[in-house]
This record gives structure tokens, C-alpha cells and sequence, in this order.
């Protein structure tokens, strides 16, 4: 018997989170990933979320080692009493089916932790790489009482750093130096990291990656006020381990002295942004359907128009129909 969050005051609501009630968490985390819900109930997560949570992103190459290290950071934070929180971004692409399972065996040790809390979501839909849902599964995850959540970044074969305008922390994870680490360093990507975790660092190859790092660092015209650390793990041994938390710790601290980068408000503004663009996205697919937009999709075909004047007819057309009047072409 499912539960029905209708059913409950907005005060009962709240309690029963904070109270740690897991299916409560979850039932709001699929309604915020519902984009066809009544979203009703998370008014009430808005405005009781308080943003205490430290929130970590592990960002990186897919099999790089991100759940693992994840599995083993949880380890380490549960010995010190935190009450733990991830989110792993699931690329709900062909290529990559039974990731989400897989972020799920390798998190397995900590599935019946009542102080764990472990959710998967599908990146399918979203505007760049946050799939809807993720932001407030963070406030809900807050108000469930999380010390500390990570967000598993999308694992895909080129790396997306959206997931870094969610997050307070930023571990950049990358392996022994193959093709994709290294597009990735020239990419750019180093702007983003707070720390570097180079995982499987029982391959000796892993030497050439912290020499890679260290040269794009050398060469980076960004200023950090932090400067970025380095850290080798093994993931599977947990060897490293306790540097990399020492490390976000560290972070943490820096942070919180400087009155916490005023990211969080930062955040919400880029939630708002990316939710506006995803809905506005839809919107647009549907309108995209009318007859008179496809005629002039056609004209286009037909040569009779250039993709420049046909687009700014369809967007004019579209405008037409938002604002209630109809323009006609
Ligand atoms: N040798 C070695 N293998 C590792 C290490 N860390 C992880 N692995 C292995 O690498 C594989 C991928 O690990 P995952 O933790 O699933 O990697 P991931 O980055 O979460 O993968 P996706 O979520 O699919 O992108 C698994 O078989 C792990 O056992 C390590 O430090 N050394
Ligand atoms: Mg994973």
C-alpha cells in the first residue's frame, strides 16, 4: 500500500521527514521527477529547506570508479556518525543500460543503513545533464537530516559539468590516463574541480594522470582561490580513502569561511534556470507539431525558404500562440 502524500498535513509532512522516514523521502523524490504531478507537497520542502547539507559531486568518466569510491566515502563518513545522502545520475542511454544497477551493487554495503539514504535518477529529459528532480531531492534529502550528500555525475563517455553548479564540493574523477581524461583535462574541466581523485591508482599508469594534472594546473589562466588537491585512491582496497575526506573536509572548511561561496543561492538560481529551459523545451516540441509550423518546415525541404527566415517565422508563430493572439504566418 503506497502511501498518499496528499493525505498528510504539510506540518506531518515535514515531521515524518525530518523524522527520517524513508518512504516519505522517496515518495517526494518521485513526485519531484513527475514533471506530469501536482508538485503541491514541495512547497512546503522549499520553504522548510534550510541547506545544511554539505553537498559533494563525484564527476567523471564512465567506470572510472565514481560508485565505488562513493560506496567507500560512505563507509568512512557513517564511522563518524554523518547521516549520508547520494544521488547517482543514471545517462539513461542504450549504450549505458544497467548503469543504475550498477551504482546500486557497488552502494550495496549500506543499503540497509536507515542513515543511508541511496537514490538513483534517470538523466532522460533534463536540460544538460540534471535530470528534474535532482535539486529537490537534495532539500529533501536535507531535511531528512543528511550531514553530507553525494551526487554521482553522469558517466557518460564525455563529461558534463552541469552537475557542478548543484554541488559545494567537486571531486573530479579520473583513472589511469586513457583518451577520454585526457580530452577532459584539455577540455577545460579542471576550472570545475575542487579535488582531484585519480582512482585506480593500484595500475601504475595512474603516475602519467597526476603529471597530467599537475601540467594543466600549472597552465590554467583561472585564478582558484583554493588551490585544487590531488589525491590517489583505490577505490576497491580503500586505500586513499581517508585522504580524499580529509580533502573535502578541508574544502568544507574553506568554504565555510568564506560564509559558503553564496553557492547555495547560487544553486537555486541555476535550478530555477534549468527547470524553465527544460519545461520551455517541451513546450516547444509539442508546438512544434502544429500544421502551419510544419508547413513551413516544408518550405524549407522545398527550398523555398532558408532554415534563417523559417526559423524566425516558426518562433514568431509560436509567440503568436503564447501570447493568445494568432498572427498568423
Ligand atoms: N583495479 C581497480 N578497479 C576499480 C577501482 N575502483 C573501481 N574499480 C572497478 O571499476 C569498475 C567500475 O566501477 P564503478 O564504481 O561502477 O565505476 P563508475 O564510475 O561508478 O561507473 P559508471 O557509474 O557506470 O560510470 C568496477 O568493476 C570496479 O570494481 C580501483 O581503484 N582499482
Ligand atoms: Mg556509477
Amino acid at each position: 500500500m503506497g502511501i498518499n502524500l496528499k493525505n498528510l498535513s504539510d506540518g506531518e509532512l515535514i515531521r515524518r521527514l525530518r523524522g527520517g522516514d524513508k518512504p516519505i523521502a522517496s515518495k517526494l523524490i518521485s513526485l519531484a521527477e513527475d514533471p506530469t504531478e501536482d508538485h503541491t507537497p514541495l512547497e512546503e520542502v522549499y520553504k522548510e529547506y534550510r541547506g545544511d547539507a554539505h553537498i559533494v559531486g563525484l564527476i567523471g568518466p564512465f567506470g572510472v570508479g565514481k560508485s565505488t569510491l562513493i560506496n567507500r566515502l560512505i563507509g568512512a563518513y557513517r564511522k563518524k556518525n554523518y547521516k549520508v545522502g547520494v544521488i547517482a545520475i543514471d545517462p539513461t542511454s542504450p549504450l549505458s543500460h544497467g548503469a543504475l544497477l550498477g551504482d546500486r551493487v557497488r552502494m550495496q554495503d549500506h543499503a540497509n543503513d536507515k542513515d543511508v539514504f541511496i537514490r538513483s535518477m534517470a538523466s532522460r529529459g533534463g536540460y544538460g545533464a540534471v535530470p528534474q528532480g535532482v535539486g529537490a531531492a537534495i532539500k529533501i534529502m536535507d531535511i531528512f537530516g543528511c550531514d553530507i550528500i553525494f551526487l554521482e555525475g553522469v558517466g557518460a563517455g564525455q563529461l558534463d559539468i552541469s552537475p557542478a553548479r548543484y554541488v559545494h564540493t567537486v571531486v573530479v574523477v579520473v583513472g589511469p590516463m586513457m583518451g577520454d581524461d585526457i580530452q577532459m583535462m584539455k577540455g577545460g574541466v579542471t576550472e570545475y574541480a575542487d579535488i582531484y581523485a585519480v582512482n585506480k591508482a593500484d595500475d601504475p599508469k595512474s603516475e602519467t594522470a597526476v603529471q597530467v594534472i599537475k601540467e594543466a594546473l600549472r597552465y590554467s589562466s583561472v585564478e582558484k582561490e583554493f588551490q585544487p588537491k590531488i589525491v590517489k585512491t583505490v577505490a576497491t582496497s580503500g586505500d586513499g580513502v581517508g585522504e580524499l575526506a580529509s580533502a573535502i573536509e578541508e574544502h568544507k572548511r574553506f568554504i565555510d569561511e568564506r560564509g559558503g561561496y553564496g553557492r547555495r543561492e547560487e544553486q537555486l538560481r541555476s535550478e530555477l534556470r534549468d527547470m524553465i529551459v527544460t519545461d520551455l523545451v517541451a513546450r516547444m516540441q509539442e508546438e512544434l507539431k502544429d500544421e502551419r509550423i510544419q508547413q513551413i518546415f516544408e518550405d524549407v525541404v522545398d527550398r523555398e525558404m532558408s532554415t534563417y527566415l523559417a526559423c524566425k517565422k516558426c518562433i514568431d508563430f509560436i509567440g503568436g500562440i503564447r501570447s493568445g493572439k494568432s498572427r498568423g504566418i
